[in-house]
């Protein structure tokens, strides 16, 4: 088996659940590669020490541009604020190393074009960790699409709601909140929730071509962690956006974080002329289908269990009727890096696809900011 050197950069939420990737991958899946966590790496050198020792890192490295140029590391993933991608991810691939990067890409179109031209240029391996396309369910969405069983699409939807940030005392910045601080995060709930919300509706409906949005900062002063002063809010709080598809059909996207009782409501749903499909990360094991062909004292919606070991990724795990969890779309997610590491064939989202997500993103900030339609420049 060959090994796979990891050095992580960031020890937060997604370093854990990265890290728990790296851990599990070879329990699940039979591939020729096998993770080592090599070097953990992040600015608190008492939080990076604990977070090493309890994930088995071999060991600490305070300086991020040694961890990345490091003889003994095949891959670097990057698990830090956003405002830190670009810098971290050139030095990798320079370095000659993959680079898996957490999403969004980047702040800006800017920053992720960057990134594109350094890696393509590198030829490194590389990815970004847009996890729910690797919910089972998702996955067999795009299986029933591509089977043709939702004919013609009409209507795409996409929801992410939560109410984290609804108390004017949450203050912005630093390690916890950096999501809320423009400087770090690019943007708010756009880059944060709906970026996940268009990365699936590529995956699952095509490019969206053009885009009219209207965002909010309903709370517009907070203080900042780092400076102590009360300053001002540069984030979206939510973001709405009406959207067309390259293939003609419309798409409705809702991204909040202050919808009162959700903690995170990820729904999606697509309309077509021969059927329509539905998502809800709440229940995360079914995918709801609607076949128009069924004879009509028989229509209806079903709803299909996403257990069974012809379903994606099912095989891998437990018997039929037993469940994963969100745990498992980052190793399905790293299992199909590593495939493509091993076949040759890049897996997706790689930098170049992440910077489509990106351009939508930018275009929906645009259109918030101009109250105009904005195009992305994909097109049909
Ligand atoms: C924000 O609360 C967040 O943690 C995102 O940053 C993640 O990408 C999303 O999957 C869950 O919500």
């Amino acid at each position: 088996m060959k090994e796979l050197r990891v050095a992580m950069v960031g020890y937060g939420f997604m370093g854990r659940a990265h890290s728990n990737a790296y851990k599990r991958l070879n329990d699940f899946f039979p591939l020729q590669h096998r993770p080592v966590l090599k070097v953990a790496c992040g600015r608190n050198a008492e939080k990076t020490r604990t977070f090493a020792k309890v994930w088995g890192y071999e060991r600490v490295e305070p300086d991020w541009q040694k961890a990345v140029e490091a003889a003994d590391v095949d891959l670097v993933d990057i698990c830090t604020p956003n405002d830190t991608h670009m810098e971290i991810a050139i030095a990798a691939a320079r370095a000659g190393k993959m680079v898996l990067c957490e999403k969004p890409l980047a702040r800006n179109v800017a920053e992720a074009e960057t990134m594109v031209e350094v890696i393509e240029k590198a030829g490194v391996p590389n990815m970004v960790w847009y996890n729910y396309r690797r919910v089972p369910a998702i996955t067999l969405a795009k299986q029933l699409i591509d089977e043709g069983r939702i004919g013609k699409p009409f209507h795409y939807r996409g929801n992410f709601l939560q109410d984290w940030t609804i108390s004017p005392e949450v203050p912005q910045g630093g390690a916890g909140l950096w999501r809320l601080d423009v400087q770090a995060a690019g943007s708010g709930v756009t880059g944060d929730l709906l970026a996940h919300n268009i990365d699936a509706a590529h995956y699952l409906n095509g490019p969206i071509t053009r885009v009219v949005a209207k965002a909010e900062t309903f709370v517009k002063e907070r203080k900042h962690v780092l400076t102590g002063k009360v300053e001002p809010v540069g984030i979206d709080d939510a973001c709405l956006f009406i959207a067309e598809f390259a293939n003609g059909s419309l798409g409705l996207f809702e991204a909040t974080r202050y919808a009162r009782g959700h903690k995170a409501l990820k729904t999606l749903e697509l309309n077509g002329s021969d059927g329509s499909l539905k998502f809800d990360l709440e229940e995360m094991e079914y995918l709801d289908y609607f076949e128009y062909k069924s004879e009509s004292h028989v229509r209806g919606w079903r709803r299909i269990h996403v257990t069974n070991s012809e379903h994606p990724y099912m095989d891998r795990y437990w018997v039929p009727g037993l469940v994963i969890g969100y745990e498992h779309s980052f190793i399905n997610a790293l299992a199909d890096f590593v495939k493509g590491i091993e076949t040759g064939v890049p897996v997706q989202p790689d930098f170049r696809n992440a910077l489509q997500t990106q351009k939508v993103c930018e275009a929906v900030l645009t259109s918030a900011r101009e109250g105009r339609w904005v195009e992305t420049g994909a097109t049909a």
